[in-house]
């Protein structure tokens, strides 16, 4: 197997305590990620929005990769030590994958820990609420928002995703609904270009029929046995 395409949602983080974008626990009791992750919510109200982002910054300072991204880092660096390759594409603005040692992460849809300036677009590191006050550490004119996508916003980084979807051998989409274009649409991609699919989830998704492979349980078990069943294969 040489090339495989490691597709994660809000699923893989949700037992390192981050919020997934279904579940109605915790964070989300107070914030609705679907009517906030908008660009037209933080035009309307930009102090409750950085409040969003601002508390789901703090909450992943706290937190701390599991056992599912490190098997990713497993993968990766054996499918390399056998000429093969990991390409890990994901959905989460977290940074638990590169806190676990994944040296080469997709953000499809941006990064918690960035701030972008809404006069010049650069993109900064930033660990620290996003306040009104604050200006673009790169121009010192704009104010800040959360370098995230927002529903409505083109997810960064599609053309490499497209070429690595058309040389896949493999699709593995991991804790992830399957509700969430054009996310959602990659594995219909990869089954295109002859690429074998597997579905590895908490519970079948929304696109579970397109996997002709599925494991369904939390990610911190399935995805170490299925990595592990894998290499050894
Ligand atoms: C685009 C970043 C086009 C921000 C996110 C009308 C107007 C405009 C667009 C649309 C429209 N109608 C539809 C669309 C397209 C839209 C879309 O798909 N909407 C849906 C609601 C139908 N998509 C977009 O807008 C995208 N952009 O289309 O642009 C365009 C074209 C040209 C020019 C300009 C634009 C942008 C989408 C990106 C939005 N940003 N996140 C933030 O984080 O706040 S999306 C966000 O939700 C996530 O990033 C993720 O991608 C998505 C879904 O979340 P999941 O990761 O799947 O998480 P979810 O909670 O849904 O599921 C968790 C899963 O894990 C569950 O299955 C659960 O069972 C499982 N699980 C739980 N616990 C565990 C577990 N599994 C294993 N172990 C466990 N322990």
């Amino acid at each position: 197997m040489k090339h495989v395409v490691v597709l994660t949602g809000a699923g893989i983080s949700a037992e390192s305590g981050l919020g997934t974008f279904r579940d109605k626990g915790g964070l989300w009791a107070r914030y609705d990620p679907m009517t906030l992750a908008t660009p037209e919510a933080f035009a309307r109200d930009p102090a409750l929005v950085q409040a969003f982002y601002d508390a789901r910054r703090r909450n992943l300072l706290d937190a701390a990769p599991n056992a599912a991204h490190a098997a990713l880092v497993r993968l990766d660096k054996e499918l390399a030590d056998r000429g093969g390759r990991l390409t890990l594409v994901t959905q989460n603005v977290d940074d638990l994958h590169e806190r676990a040692g994944s040296r080469s992460v997709l953000h499809m849809h941006g990064e918690l820990l960035k701030a972008r300036c809404l006069a010049c677009r650069a993109v900064s590191p930033w660990r620290a609420d996003i306040t009104p006050v604050d200006r673009c550490p790169v121009c010192g004119v704009g104010g800040l928002r959360p370098h995230v996508v927002w529903f409505g916003e083109m997810p960064l980084g599609m053309d490499a995703i497209e070429a690595a979807l058309a040389d896949a051998d493999l699709f593995v989409a991991i804790g992830t609904s399957g509700s969430v274009y054009p996310a959602a649409g990659f594995v219909a991609a990869a089954r295109r270009h002859g690429a074998r699919t597997c579905e590895l989830n908490l519970e079948p998704s929304d696109t579970a029929g397109l996997f002709e492979e599925r494991h369904h349980g939390p990610a911190t078990a399935v995805v170490p046995t299925w990595v592990e069943a894998t290499l050894a294969g």
